[in-house]
């Protein structure tokens, strides 16, 4: 088989795993949400991120049937340990501009959020702007996704093309600040500048503020004396499989 042929396969014999990483309150220290992200165990080459995942199911025409399994599994997953006792929390999932581009979007998040009983506060949907993206047609769909309950973050803001314009039209509840700007905190004045910016930023639209890709114990807590809400990052922890963040719970 190809490498084509067996994504395929594995997309359509439910053979994709969702790893979660959890978001900490800078506040409480608690886990206050899940970001779902996908990974394909592979025989023979192993653990396959994402980034070797998405493009080629572009490619093969499942970029849909990718989506709708993500949607479900993650739903399901959150409404599970929902019923196994533990505190609710949000399960934040990545939907590409692709996925924006679908007519039926709104109708499946909703289909979703009814076969899985999921309270919709409980659903985030995160958006990485692009500049092949439709921003009128995102605008309506985003806030059709709100009206259904749905929480919205931008992911990777201050990256590429996130502009203001963004904060301005979309009914947005968090910002996820790029790992890039977080990585040097400690050392690079700019970055400081910038993320106290995008915070009082945020905080002035009623937006509550996630930091990427925080790795030490310092970085979090220096972004807790700058007032940022979340944060998430190998400090806390890695993207785990079902069974291993449950112990984090
Ligand atoms: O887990 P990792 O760091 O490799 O993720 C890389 C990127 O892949 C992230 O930016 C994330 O937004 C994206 N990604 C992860 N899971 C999904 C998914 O289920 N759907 C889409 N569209 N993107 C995802
Ligand atoms: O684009 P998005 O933010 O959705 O991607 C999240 C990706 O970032 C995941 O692939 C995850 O593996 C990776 N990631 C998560 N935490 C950290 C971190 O603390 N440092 C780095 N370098 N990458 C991280
Ligand atoms: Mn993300
Ligand atoms: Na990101």
């Amino acid at each position: 088989l190809t490498f084509e042929q067996e994504l395929r396969h594995a997309i359509e014999n439910n053979q994709l795993e969702l790893y979660y990483q959890p978001q900490i309150s800078l506040c409480s220290q608690k886990i206050v949400g899940v970001e779902a992200l996908i990974r394909w165990n592979h025989p023979t080459f192993g653990l396959i991120n994402p980034g070797d995942i998405i493009p080629l199911a572009e490619e093969l025409g499942l970029a849909d049937t990718l989506g709708e399994w993500v949607l479900q599994k993650a739903c399901h997953q959150s409404k599970d340990w929902q019923n196994h006792g533990f505190t609710p929390i949000k399960v934040a999932v990545n939907l590409s501009p692709q996925d924006f581009l679908q007519h039926a979007l709104v109708e499946r998040v909703k289909q979703v959020l009814i076969e899985t009983n999921l309270e919709p506060q409980y659903l985030e949907i995160e958006i990485t702007e692009s500049m092949t993206m439709d921003v009128d047609h995102a605008i309506t769909t985003m806030q059709a996704l709100h009206e259904l309950g749905v929480q919205i973050a931008i992911d990777d803001f201050g990256k590429g093309y996130s502009s203001l314009n963004y904060l301005k039209n979309f009914p947005i509840d968090h910002l996820k600040i790029d790992r890039s700007f977080v990585n040097d905190i400690l050392n690079d004045h700019n970055d400081v500048k910038i993320i106290s910016a995008i915070i009082s930023l945020a905080h002035g639209l009623n937006l509550k503020v996630i930091a990427e890709g925080v790795e030490t114990k310092e970085q979090a807590l220096f972004l807790s004396n700058l007032h940022c809400d979340q944060a998430q990052g190998y400090y806390y922890s890695k993207p785990l499989p079902v069974n291993e963040i449950e112990k984090l719970f």
